[in-house]
């Protein structure tokens, strides 16, 4: 356990901390990831991932898509939540299981409006950032991994606060609430070939959000 805090109110017990961040390893059985693993296929045919651009015009490594009333887009304009994929097709609806993982981890009844879905292939990676486009940090932002092990960074609210890293395997879950939610943290890289989950290999990383 590291900087163990209290869970939120009405969330599972985390069986780890790493600064804040309650980390639930293991919380998908590999049955489990099979099922949603299957879901996010059909997510990725109705809306194909795309690489969002930085702020700066770069391209980023991780390539993204979204499920739900709202998906995460970035372009030189700034980082923000549209309601429509670039293709101008509404985002398809977040899968069933997936939103069953938020409601018996966080415990809350309202359900999130964007699952933001990143894809790791080779040496993509994300740099520290906090998650602050939505309109309420009150509400936690879930994170479900799959595929390939990624080291998993998380500082403080502060760009420049100490870090500390932990892998991050296939079916494990992470919360950021409370004093955590806006921790900076991000993925300095995968382990290519550490799982056999995804049938091209890589890692997908869903992020469940309350947007508005
Ligand atoms: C990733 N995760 O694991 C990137 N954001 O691929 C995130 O950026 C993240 O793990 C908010 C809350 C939890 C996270
Ligand atoms: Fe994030």
């Amino acid at each position: 356990m590291t900087n163990a805090s209290a869970p939120p109110r009405g969330a599972a017990r985390p069986g780890a901390w790493l600064n804040g961040v309650a980390l639930y390893p293991g919380w998908l059985d590999p049955a489990a990831q099979q099922a949603t693993r299957d879901c996010l296929a059909r997510v990725i045919e109705a809306a194909p991932p795309f690489s969002p651009e930085t702020r700066f015009g770069k391209p980023m490594s991780v390539r993204m898509t979204s499920a739900g009333r709202f998906g995460w887009y970035s372009d030189r304009r700034g980082y923000r939540y549209v309601d429509r994929h670039p293709s101008g097709s509404a985002w398809p609806p977040i899968p069933q299981p997936v939103l069953a993982i938020w409601h018996a981890v966080t415990g809350l009844d309202r359900e999130p409006d964007c699952c933001l879905v990143n894809l790791y292939r080779d040496r993509a990676r994300m740099g520290l950032h906090q998650d602050r486009d939505e309109a309420d940090f009150d509400w936690p932002v879930l994170s479900v991994s799959l595929g390939d092990s990624a080291l998993f960074r998380v500082g403080g609210t502060a760009r420049g606060d100490p870090t500390r890293s932990t892998w991050l395997h296939s079916g494990d879950v992470a919360l950021m609430a409370g004093p955590a939610r806006l921790a900076f943290h991000g993925i300095d890289r995968i382990r290519p070939g550490s799982s056999t989950l995804l049938p091209q290999g890589g890692r997908l990383n869903l992020t469940l959000r309350v947007v508005t």
